[in-house]
């Protein structure tokens, strides 16, 4: 008997899918809906009243929209599971999930169907793992100028985990794909609270799908998922944004033609110009479907507003992403981007994942003070010094500045 099938045994056990049903938040649905609602977009109460979930900033109850405080960024490169943010675009979601009965069905233009348990994609597929930041289109939305309509999330619609579970490509291998495939579609088992609005569904091209590094995840950082970030089962398509990162996925089907659903042709699209940048007003813009992420970092020891005695030298530290690629390097700047250095960083866990970096710094003098961090990528972009707009307020990755003063 080998250390894997031990491991895989204990997991089974750990995880719980012999027969847990997730009983402990079935109450959670009834709580959400006596929260109180903010009445101001700047007003971002704390929470903590959901299922399997830390303090987070509640943005919407129902459907939940909890974001990530920037502090939990500074504790480590994974983000916590209770700490994880959450979204979702309709309020009909389940609040138990019977291990035992769910079903992953596999359709549509193959040579055969499927219906897979858990402990089938468990036992027959070979587990795979890979480190991805999950970050959504609209992450840091609140901070477009002009305003857009939407959630108005800070820079906490983002969080980076261990993902652990099985190739995309192999479940579509076990069904078989016909030769004339073009797309495969993603279901999850939300619904939308009024029949006449459209599903949320999400579809990738066949050879994305097929790349054998979109994966289907059962844990993340070790342990299964939180109900409200997709429990059971999820789609990781690593270095894109989330929005196709199916949550509660049970349903996956093969087209022989392209996706026209709303969430493909409507919703989720960018205007196709460099940075998904337009003008305030501007019409008549070709727009297409959003994808891949840019790089982006972070300061997160230092909040906005924060001082320092000038002439000391003082320690910043953060976290960057590639985007759909590794980072290369950070660099920083403590005159408003006059001038850079490089930064130290971190242990590499992987071109998908946040990366940890730090660097000293002393202001020279007393007053006001502008702390900035760049990310290049190992495809050597860089973020850019001007921020993007659009209407969705999609794709933010412009170099963010914390002010500081010198005392
Ligand atoms: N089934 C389902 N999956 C979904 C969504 C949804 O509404 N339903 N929202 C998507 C979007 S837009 C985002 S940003 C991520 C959020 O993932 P999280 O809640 O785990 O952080 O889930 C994605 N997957
Ligand atoms: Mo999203």
């Amino acid at each position: 008997m080998g250390a894997m099938s031990l491991s895989r045994r204990r997991f089974l056990a750990q995880a719980g899918f012999a027969g847990l049903s997730l009983s402990a938040t079935q109450a959670w649905a009834q709580a959400i809906v006596r929260l109180p609602l903010a009445s101001d977009p700047r007003d971002r109460p704390i929470t903590s009243e959901f299922p399997q979930k830390g303090a987070l900033i509640l943005q919407r109850t129902r459907p939940p929209l909890l974001e990530t405080p920037l502090e939990v960024f500074d504790q480590g490169v994974f983000t916590p599971n209770d700490r994880f943010y959450v979204r979702w675009h309709w309020a009909d979601i389940p609040t138990e999930i019977d291990v035992g009965t769910f079903r992953l069905a596999v359709r549509g233009h193959v040579n055969k169907v499927l219906s897979l348990s858990l402990n089938e994609i468990i036992r027959n597929l070979p587990q795979v793992e890979l480190n991805a930041v999950n970050q959504c289109s609209g992450n840091s939305r609140g901070l477009f100028q002009p305003r857009v309509a939407g959630a108005q999330w800070a820079n906490g619609a983002m969080g980076n985990a261990k993902w652990t579970g099985v190739r995309l490509k192999d479940v579509l291998d076990l069904a078989g794909v016909k030769a004339g495939a073009v797309q495969v579609r993603f279901n999850g088992l939300d619904e939308p609270v009024v029949p006449e609005a459209p599903d949320f569904m999400k579809s990738l091209d066949i050879d994305l799908a097929r790349n054998g590094e979109v994966m289907i995840a059962y844990t993340m950082n070790g342990e299964q998922l939180p109900l409200l970030n997709g429990f059971p089962l999820r789609l990781i398509v690593p270095g894109w944004y989330s929005t196709y990162w199916v949550k509660m996925l049970n349903d996956i089907e093969v087209l022989d033609k392209p996706d026209d659903n709303y969430w493909m042709t409507t919703a989720y699209t960018i205007p196709d110009t460099p940075y998904a940048n337009i003008k305030p007003g501007q019409t008549g813009v070709k727009m297409v479907p959003i994808s891949r992420m840019v790089p982006r970092s972070f300061i997160t020891n230092i909040a906005d507003g924060a001082s320092f005695p000038a002439g000391v030298k003082t320690l910043a530290r953060g976290i960057a992403m590639g985007g759909d690629t590794g980072v290369a390097k950070v660099d920083f700047s403590a005159d408003g981007g006059k001038s850079w250095q490089a930064t130290r960083l971190g242990t590499d866990y992987g071109k998908y994942s946040f990366r940890q970096w730090e660097t000293d710094f002393t202001l020279p003098e007393r007053g006001a003070h502008s702390l900035m961090v760049r990310c290049t990528n190992s495809a050597n972009v860089a973020q850019p010094s001007v921020p993007n707009w659009n209407g969705s307020g999609f794709m933010r990755n412009v170099i963010e500045t914390t002010p500081v003063t010198a005392t």
